[in-house]
């Protein structure tokens, strides 16, 4: 059983971090251990109706852990530092940073679109980033009925997105402050999150040339991402079928009209909907999507992964 396992999660305090205990405690973990940088080391974080007390995530602690799978909520350089570690010492990384998302033999995982490839890995397998997922879990059905030949997708963004600290931000804002925001690294014409849902999502999808073109902005919500998005096919594909296919699909609620608040409700779907002829193209789409960025966006995604491996591990034992 998964639940058996011995869990390391390495940003145990941050907004993810602690999606992230929630869930392994709600699923029945019982050895789980809390990492985070020297600053928060020696804090509580709560698990079940305990704590744990936080580790510091050094090489050297996780190397040593005796840990089956680690579960990285960190940034990329920490990722980069302390991924190699951990896995030399013997065990799996699921690493939520996008250090590894693109390596080669890195596995790029959303379990209900590609979850086949998890057991390529040699130690890394990588989680998408939090758009990334739920625009591959509504994708995939459609590519698989009719082929994609194109997408285009704009974002609207909650702020647990740029993690625990502009959560607080935005609740200590006035009502007049409010304002979208765009603050990812920009190289003069696309921000990098853009870059990563376009080479992300052709990873996932095994579709290299896929051409496809995102839009991000931030908005004042605190979790939940929501995203427009316009399909091409290649073959004609109706809104009745399209909303069957989605309608099936495990990673997908169908909803009237998605919301982040719907979604992250302790939704662990992507919730779809609107979803209608493109009228300007031939063989269009467009729907609409919500999802809790914390839970299928990062945290639950990456537990997911961890537990095919476990639960394959399991099976062959
Ligand atoms: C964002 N994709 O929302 C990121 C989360 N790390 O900005």
């Amino acid at each position: 059983m998964a639940s058996g396992a011995r869990i390391g999660v390495v940003g145990a305090t941050g907004a993810v971090g602690q999606v992230t205990l929630g869930l392994l405690a709600e699923r029945g973990y019982e050895e789980v251990l809390a990492y985070a940088s020297a600053r928060s080391a020696g804090l509580s974080v709560a698990f079940g109706s305990g704590s744990l007390t936080v580790e510091e995530a050094t090489p050297e602690a996780l190397a040593s852990a005796d840990v089956d799978v680690f579960l990285f909520s960190v940034g990329t350089s920490a990722s980069l530092e302390l991924v190699p570690a951990a896995v030399g010492g013997g065990a799996v990384a699921i690493d939520k940073s996008s250090a590894y998302r693109l390596a080669d033999g890195v596995p790029l995982v959303v379990p209900e679109v590609n979850g086949d490839r998890a057991v390529e890995h040699a130690g890394i397998l990588a989680n998408p980033n939090c758009c990334t997922i739920p625009l591959t879990c509504a994708l995939e059905p459609l590519h698989r009925a009719a082929g994609l030949a194109r997408v285009r997708v704009a974002t609207y963004q909650s702020m647990s997105g740029a993690g625990a600290r502009s959560m607080e931000r935005l609740r200590a804002q006035s009502h007049e402050e409010l304002d979208l925001l765009m603050e990812w690294d920009f190289d003069g014409e696309e921000f990098d999150e853009e870059e990563k849902i376009r080479l992300e999502t052709r990873k996932i999808l095994e579709l290299p040339q896929l051409p496809i073109m995102a839009s991000c902005v931030r908005v004042p919500v605190l979790v939940g991402h929501a995203e427009t998005v316009w399909v091409e096919t290649e073959e004609p594909l109706s809104a009745d079928r399209a909303r069957e296919l989605l309608g099936t699909s495990p990673a997908i609620e169908l909803d009237e009209f998605p919301s982040p608040g719907k979604a992250s409700a302790g939704s662990d779907r992507v919730h779809v909907g609107r979803i209608r002829r493109d009228q300007t193209v031939e063989n269009g789409l467009v729907l609409f999507l919500a999802c809790d960025n914390l839970r299928k966006g990062a945290a639950l995604n990456a537990i997911q992964i961890a537990e095919l491996l476990l639960d394959r591990q399991a099976l062959a034992a």
